[in-house]
């Protein structure tokens, strides 16, 4: 157990975000495609996949500011940080509020609360991947994406496989996660599908420093050795595609590699060359 726990715990110049700033759709982003009649089939969806604070959110931020034909959906980070439950003791008495934060009991007690995570983070990305888009995608004429701060399958086949593989998840639970898993996802089918991922890399040391950086409470323990693990999950899923995945259409998915190690968050120039590339490849999906 403490070999487990040691193992977590060690506006710009470009011209999308120019026209944006009235939160337009710029003439860049207006593509030649008719505006289709489902508009809601239309719509691309896409994940920003990642190693922890490599700087997905920031980035998220970015393209919500640089076209109104995007909508980001954050990762619910500060509901996994509040869990609140009540309880009654006799049914006269008003019921006690509880507020509890499952990402600290996971850092804290991997073991104990890995399996809970994974299934509370996965259901509210299932939550979020099943929200409709917002009526005035429906109603653009230009490329109308949906972006999501990761998936419900970087959730297995990054954090949850990691989780297995440390020990902290038992080969039960493995198998019962898996289960509903595979089950969940077939069920929603296309509604859960993704047309496209944007893969953030950088260094484990340099996601490191951005950890330290951001001083989230919850996270002061997490190890260097623990995000190059999450680095060689990422790699295997994305670039060399040997994890082994269970959902057809999963390998197929076009991905766009950023190097996400330069100052993208204070840098005009290397926002405007993201913005591009992102462009480009949605226009492409
Ligand atoms: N950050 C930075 N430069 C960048 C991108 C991000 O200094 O080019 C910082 C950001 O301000 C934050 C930390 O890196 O303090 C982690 O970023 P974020 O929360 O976006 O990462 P995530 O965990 O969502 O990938
Ligand atoms: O990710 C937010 C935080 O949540 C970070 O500490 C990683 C953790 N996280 C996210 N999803 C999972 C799963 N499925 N299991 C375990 N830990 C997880 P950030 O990268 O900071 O946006
Ligand atoms: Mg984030």
């Amino acid at each position: 157990r403490a070999e487990n726990n040691t193992a977590i715990t060690q506006a710009t110049t470009n011209p999308c975000t120019m026209a944006s700033q009235a939160k337009k759709s710029c003439s860049r982003c207006l593509s030649s495609k008719a505006s289709s009649q489902d508009g809601k089939a239309r719509v691309k969806r896409v994940s920003i996949e990642g190693n922890i604070a490599i700087g997905k959110s920031t980035f998220a931020r970015l393209l919500q500011s640089a076209c109104s034909d995007w909508e980001v959906m954050a990762e619910p980070v500060s509901k996994w940080q509040n869990i609140e439950s009540e309880t009654s003791k006799a049914v006269d008495e008003p019921p006690q509020k509880t507020v509890s934060n499952l990402l600290q009991m996971m850092y804290q007690e991997p073991q104990r609360w890995s399996y809970t995570f994974q299934t509370y983070s996965c259901m509210s990305r299932l939550r979020t991947q099943l929200q409709p888009p917002p009526a005035h995608l429906l109603h653009s004429e230009g490329t109308p994406v949906q972006v999501y701060e990761r998936s419900v399958y970087s959730d297995r086949y990054i954090f949850a496989l990691n989780m297995f593989e440390l020990g902290c998840i038992n080969s039960t639970e493995w198998a019962v996660y898996q289960d509903w898993h595979t089950f969940l996802v077939e069920q929603f089918g296309h509604q859960v599908e993704l047309e496209g991922i944007i893969y953030l890399t950088a260094q484990p040391a340099k996601c490191m420093e951005r950890l330290e950086q951001r001083r989230r409470s919850e996270e002061q323990g997490v190890k260097l050795e623990y995000l190059e693990k999450l680095h060689v999950q990422h790699e295997k899923w994305l670039v060399e595609k040997s994890t082994l995945t269970h959902f057809e259409k999963l390998k197929q998915i076009p991905v766009l590699q950023l190097d996400a190690s330069a100052e993208f968050q204070s840098d005009p120039e290397v926002q405007k060359q993201f913005i591009t590339k992102v462009k480009s490849f949605f226009d492409a999906l």
